[in-house]
């Protein structure tokens, strides 16, 4: 019998669908505004949308602040009216060419205030749209070679420009979304561990948690429902970027499972077995849809995603866990293994 599952609500960003440009090409699909976006969210599902700032203000470095406060309140009623829920913001802090040496980071002090001016103004895009979390990728945070930065330096850098968003709105929290690489050679908070450590640093560690994403475990040979568990045990992982990754190259954005269906499996297993979501966390995906797709076929790497999420969680709530502790009893790995892999499969076992 299949215990009961849990009522989870998804959400994606806009950059997930996109014109498929990559370094060695340019775009190859047809933009799509930005509201027919957030239909599609709501047809495939979805409840939510993320944000980078620029996504709800583009070319904010080139605004006032009443002109974006007027773009953001515009970006809130279509949210609105279509449905949908904001689920958070995040600084796109490595495309100015201020952060081309890093952002909170950055060995000039003009910079890094530029860095930490352009996350208040995230925040204060964040309060028009309604919505309390921050996610910050540490883009560029980190070398291209050594010697450029002091380590150490810059992660007490990083804790201080935290606190001083903590401080800037009592009401935020804020998530931090880390990745080893790419697109610097070696990034300074690059696993879920060090970003675990960094809210502990932090003036409000209450306030600081973490958002694993599966391709980014995976670049870091680690494996994301370790990490998601890891995060759990600590009462941090408050969202997660689900996608796959074929091991340690570019960073893909693949469609959930498409690469490892066992590796996520057990993503789902961990969300579903500590119940995650059961506080408003959500099931964010951050894929990508191949180059050689047609715009008109431009989405089908997010409603794949999210209905291979609703298999595996039917995988995992028929899972017969007395076999399996059983087996583990009797400490049978290899029947173990062949157990979980029928299972999968759909065989008889
Ligand atoms: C980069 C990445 C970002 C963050 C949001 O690899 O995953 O899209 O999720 O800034
Ligand atoms: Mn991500």
């Amino acid at each position: 019998m299949a215990k009961p599952k849990g009522q989870y609500r998804f959400s994606f960003g806009p950059w997930n669908i996109d014109e498929g440009a990559d370094p060695f090409g340019p775009p190859v699909r047809e933009p799509i505004p930005l509201q027919n976006k957030m239909k599609t969210a709501k047809k495939l599902g979805f409840d939510g949308m993320q944000f980078h700032d620029d996504d709800v203000v583009p070319d904010i470095d080139t605004k006032s602040a009443s002109q974006i406060a007027k773009e953001a309140t515009k970006i809130k009623t279509m949210l609105d009216s279509e449905g949908l829920v904001p689920e958070f913001v995040a600084p796109r802090l490595w495309f100015a060419p201020e952060t081309i040496d890093g952002a909170y980071t950055n060995n000039s002090a003009r910079l890094r205030a530029y860095a930490i001016d352009r996350t208040t103004q995230a925040i204060d895009i964040m309060n028009i749209l309604g919505t309390t979390s921050m996610v910050i990728w540490l883009a560029r945070e980190g070398t291209y070679i050594r010697e450029s930065k002091v380590a150490r330096k810059q992660v007490l850098q990083i804790r201080d420009a935290i606190n001083a968003f903590l401080a800037y709105d009592p009401k935020i929290r804020i998530l931090i979304e880390p990745k080893p690489n790419e697109p610097v050679d070696s990034a300074i908070i690059s696993t879920i561990g060090h970003a675990v450590g960094l809210s502990y640093m932090s003036d409000d560690p209450m306030r600081v948690g973490c958002l694993v994403e599966s391709a980014h475990s995976v670049l870091a040979g680690l494996d994301p429902s370790d990490d998601m568990a890891y995060a759990l045990a600590h009462d941090k992982l408050w969202s997660v970027h689900l996608n796959d990754q074929g091991n340690m190259k570019f960073d893909q954005d693949k469609s959930f499972g498409s690469y490892n269906l066992r590796r996520a499996f057990n993503q789902v297993r961990v969300l579903e077995e500590y119940a995650y979501g059961r506080n408003g966390e959500w099931v964010g995906l951050d894929v990508k849809a191949m180059r050689t797709q047609k715009k008109a076929v431009g989405t089908k790497h997010i409603s794949n995603s999210k209905q291979t999420f609703l298999y595996l969680l039917d995988k995992v709530t028929s899972l017969n866990t007395d076999l399996e502790a059983e087996l583990i009893k009797a400490r049978d790995y290899e029947e173990l293994d062949r157990y979980i892999l029928c299972h999968l499969m759909g065989k008889k076992y």
